[in-house]
């Protein structure tokens, strides 16, 4: 039902728009047949991990999509990037945006390498490349730059950089699966690229990640790193460490890449259909993907500018909370604001992640919601601003409020 006035807003007493919560991240299931059947078929054979053929063809089939020569799938996507710094020997300090997920930073910190923070383009919230070559030191050995919201990184100027400037570059492409720059698919840039593959993200393996390149030396190893580095039956030749996808995820994650199509098509309807919903509410804007490229549209980025808006991103989301709609503000504080960071680096200021990380909401997307729940959400969005006032005056006074996880 379409609310008209403030007081059927759930703030002050009317019922929640929806019964049960809806959340950014809703995982994308595939053909449930297909997966019992590929379950039934790992049951049988009792192969569980280590190695098993779901892992090899979910590989292959995930190197033929970007067009890469070498796909090691492993257990999440932390552990891939954990692995693929310790095989690219990176150590010192190695650059990244703060503008990110905190396992960028702490896939670092946990080999006791010091990630330094490095501020973002305001339009396509990745690591800006001109501050980037100030933060290179003798120190740095390399540069994680993120496709954050699955929108690519300024590549080309990346590579140019870190190619000059002899570091190396390795991508956290964690949310830009089937994405492109400049034609060519996410995954065939820099040293490496990892992807992950958690619940959340638009094709899931329930856990999982993945490490592609092109490079077959860095391949080979980081097989044997994820593997323990076992050679053979009772020989080790490397260090390594328990990376390993397992049959099950490889049989989700396969089983979802088929519907990769019909996923994507319907988050890039949804998109369009909050971007022209929300079109001439002042102060909002949803953030675009370049339709030009390949593109998933797996996250719905509404930013927006409290001066214009008149409501701050925080009592809009408190407000959307009441009514059941889980909207996340993907990536507040930024990580250099998060512990360990924020007692190591207390003055470190990064204005523009700052900026961006107050602004921007995440939206409930992906084959979970429907047209008419998104046209509910954009309705109450409008009706929140139209009542700004009132709505922060409520949220400021109501304790219950406080936190975003009360409404879990
Ligand atoms: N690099 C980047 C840039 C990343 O964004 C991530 C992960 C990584 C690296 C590391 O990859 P992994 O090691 O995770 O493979 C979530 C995800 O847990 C995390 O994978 C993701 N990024 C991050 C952006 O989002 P939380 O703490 O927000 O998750 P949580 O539990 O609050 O879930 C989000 C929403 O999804 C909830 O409202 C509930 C819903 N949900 C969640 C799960 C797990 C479901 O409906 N069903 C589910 O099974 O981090």
């Amino acid at each position: 039902m379409l609310k008209i006035q403030a007081d059927d807003l759930a703030l002050f007493g009317g019922k929640p728009a929806f019964d049960n919560v809806l959340h950014v991240g809703r995982p994308n299931i595939g053909n449930r047949q297909v997966f019992a059947d590929r379950l039934d078929d790992i049951l049988d054979r009792r192969r569980l991990t280590n190695e098993g053929r779901y892992v090899r063809e979910f590989e292959e089939r995930i190197a033929e999509l970007i067009g890469v020569r070498h796909c090691i799938a492993m257990c999440n996507g932390t552990m891939a990037l954990g692995i693929a710094i310790r095989a690219l020997e990176l150590s010192g300090e190695v650059i990244v945006p703060a503008f990110t997920f905190i396992a960028t930073a702490q896939a670092l910190q946990w080999q006791g390498i010091t990630p330094v923070f490095c501020d973002i383009d305001p339009i396509t919230y990745n690591l800006d490349p001109r501050c980037l070559e100030q933060a290179i030191t003798p120190r740095t050995t390399g540069i994680i730059p993120v496709h954050v919201f699955g929108r690519s990184c300024d590549v080309s100027a990346l590579t140019e950089i870190t190619a000059r400037r002899g570091v190396k570059l390795l991508f956290d492409s964690a949310h830009a699966f089937g994405c492109s720059f400049q034609g060519r698919m996410i995954g065939n840039f820099g040293e490496a690229e990892v992807f992950s593959f958690h619940a959340t993200k638009f094709i899931n393996s329930l856990e999982g990640g993945a490490v592609v390149t092109n490079n077959a030396h860095l391949a080979a190893k980081m097989r044997l790193m994820k593997n323990f580095g076992f050679t053979d039956y009772d020989r080790v030749d490397h260090l390594g460490t328990n990376g390993k996808m397992n049959e099950v995820s490889a049989a989700m994650g396969l089983t979802n890449l088929e519907s990769i199509d019909e996923f994507i098509s319907i988050n890039r309807r949804n998109h369009k259909q909050y971007q022209e919903e929300l079109a001439g509410l002042p102060g909002i804007r949803i953030a675009l993907y370049d339709d030009t490229e390949q593109c998933n549209y797996q996250y719905v980025v509404l930013e927006m500018d409290q001066r214009i808006s008149g409501i701050s991103r925080d009592d809009l989301m408190k407000a959307l909370q009441a009514e059941n709609v889980l909207a996340r503000r993907y990536f507040f504080p930024g990580c250099h604001r998060m512990e360990p960071y924020r007692s190591r680096f207390p003055d470190l200021v990064l204005p523009e992640t700052e900026r961006i990380a107050e602004r921007v909401l995440c939206l409930p997307t992906g084959s979970e919601v429907t047209a008419e729940q998104i046209t509910v959400i954009c309705n109450m969005i409008g009706l929140i601003l139209r009542n700004g006032v009132k709505v922060s005056h409520r949220v400021g006074t109501d304790l219950t409020l406080a936190s975003p996880l009360g409404a879990r």
